[in-house]
């Protein structure tokens, strides 16, 4: 299976057209009503124009975590019982980098055939070299340290794909948002997922509202953490087996 060897070796893989042209447009829409709220609000912040949380700036952003294809490949390569750890945006405006061009990893841990985190990217508009496609070093997920700039610009590939696909890496790999050289703004959303007993970035299941919530199917609910939220009184410890907060089985 070519997903997975490109995972294993390259530490990434593209899975082609998982969502719709109109869901598509209907989380594109979500996503800018949302950035722009934000800069109107938080333009000073080293992550300006990131949008933060966004399972809760639209209902087509909150549903995506109920992706059925998100939740196969999630459960293939990290863990069937994982959590979302951040869901935020990318957002490379006309002529610009962002705060993710930096050359980084998503997981500061290093542990040799272990695997914490996993990053999934959902461009909303197509990759390509000029408007700042991921760049990437295949197989430095491998490794313990981070290259310097030289050699990773001078090895790194882009990740040149459709608006739809889904680009899924292990959180190890090395890479940087490109620079957007275009008049276009390039969009996309990324999430990072880590294993149910790790903590997440934002308490999810107190953050997100319970309206919300109620919205979400089974796997929805399992990534915002809502199978692993820990009791605070021996009342939610003892509550039974269906209502249970932290559930069994998780991993
Ligand atoms: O927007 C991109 O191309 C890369 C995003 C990124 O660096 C990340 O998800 O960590």
């Amino acid at each position: 299976m070519k997903t997975n060897e490109d995972f294993m070796k390259n530490g990434i893989s593209i899975i082609p057209s998982v969502l719709s042209i109109d869901l598509i447009s209907k989380l594109k829409c979500e996503l800018l009503q949302a950035t722009e709220k934000n800069l109107r609000s938080n333009s000073d912040r080293f992550d300006k124009g990131m949008v933060h949380n966004c399972m809760i700036h639209g209902e087509n952003l909150l549903k995506l975590l109920d992706h059925p294809i998100l939740y196969k490949y999630v459960s293939i390569f990290l863990d069937n019982s994982s959590i979302v750890y951040a869901y935020q945006s990318s957002t490379l405006f006309p002529k610009s980098k962002n705060y993710g061009s930096r050359i980084h990893v998503d997981c500061p841990r290093f542990i040799e055939n272990y695997i914490t985190n996993i990053g999934v990217i959902f461009p909303l508009d197509d990759f390509n070299i000029d408007n700042g496609a991921t760049l990437y070093l295949p197989g430095s997920h491998l490794k313990k340290n981070i290259p310097d700039e030289n050699t990773f610009y001078k090895n790194a590939k882009q990740v040149v794909c459709k608006k739809g696909d889904m680009i899924i890496f292990n959180a190890r790999l090395v890479h940087a948002a490109g620079e957007n050289i275009t008049n276009q703004g390039r969009y996309a959303l990324t999430i990072n997922f880590c294993r149910s007993y790790m903590r997440q970035r934002f308490d999810f299941p107190r953050l997100v509202p319970e309206e919300m919530i109620s919205q979400l199917g089974n796997i929805g609910k399992q990534f915002l953490g809502m199978n692993v939220r820990v009791p605070t009184s021996l009342k939610e410890f003892y509550l039974p087996e269906e209502i249970r907060l932290y559930k069994s089985g998780q991993g």
